[in-house]
């Protein structure tokens, strides 16, 4: 069994999504070969030296569950600056975008086929160069802070005043990465739509963000399901 999920945008510890996380993982991970994080499993990353609340409790987490079941962590547009450190640390593996498997399932986070939103690729382009990221991980952690809260402040903005179908997928640019990379089966997220499409090459699956549940792709003997699970609130229990 396998579990594909995405877009939690971790920030707190105490939030539901982090406990909701931390109970699939206890549940799950006894009896998974494999659990994927497509993307955005934090709501930023400012850089494996990071010592705050929540990037130790998710490495404890993590290393933990590692010991279990394999993990396997893609980056998102969020914390694309999760490295190599972070991997030792936790035991995952990460995987490059996108990431195709052994059975003709292509994975990635998804914004790379949002290419109607010009402005937002352009962007991409840079905050994943090795130049950039290098010359921001030189600065010191609460500088990386301080331009993370910036650059989430001026996207919300950017995005209010985004048509809705330019920060969906692009059909003729899926299509055109399934057809270069022969894959039949397509797991992404990042769009926030959660959903199981029909499509002329195959099966896409949209994983969801954990806003009001948290979502998780199973896949079972070749079947797969989209489950929505509620947030668990561990004050209310
Ligand atoms: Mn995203």
């Amino acid at each position: 069994m396998r579990l594909y999920l995405s877009d939690l945008h971790l920030e707190d510890v105490r939030s539901p999504q982090f406990q909701t996380l931390a109970s699939v993982l206890a549940r799950e991970s006894r009896r998974c070969e494999g659990i994927y994080f497509l993307g955005d499993l934090l709501e930023v990353w400012v850089g494996d030296d990071d010592d705050d609340e929540l990037a130790c409790a998710l490495i404890e987490l993590l290393s933990e569950t590692a010991q279990r079941c394999n993990l396997f962590v893609m980056h998102g547009n969020r914390d694309f600056l999760l490295g190599d450190t972070f991997a030792g640390a936790t035991g995952v593996r990460l995987l490059k975008d996108p990431y195709l498997t052994s059975d003709g399932t292509l994975l990635s986070h998804g914004d790379a086929f949002c290419i109607e939103d010009i402005d937002y690729q352009a962007t991409r382009i840079v905050l994943r160069s090795e130049a950039w990221q290098r010359q921001i991980l030189e600065q010191p952690l609460d500088a990386r802070r301080q331009l993370a809260a910036s650059m989430r402040a001026s996207s919300r903005e950017a995005n209010e005043n985004k048509a809705a179908n330019i920060m969906d997928v692009c059909a003729s640019e899926v299509s055109r990465v399934m057809m270069e990379q022969q894959a039949t089966r397509l797991i992404h997220g990042h769009t926030h739509r959660p959903g199981v499409h029909q499509e002329p090459w195959g099966r896409r699956y949209v994983l969801g963000a954990w806003e009001r549940c948290g979502w998780l792709l199973r896949e079972q003997n070749g079947s797969f399901q989209l489950e929505c699970l509620p947030l668990v609130d561990r004050c209310e229990t």
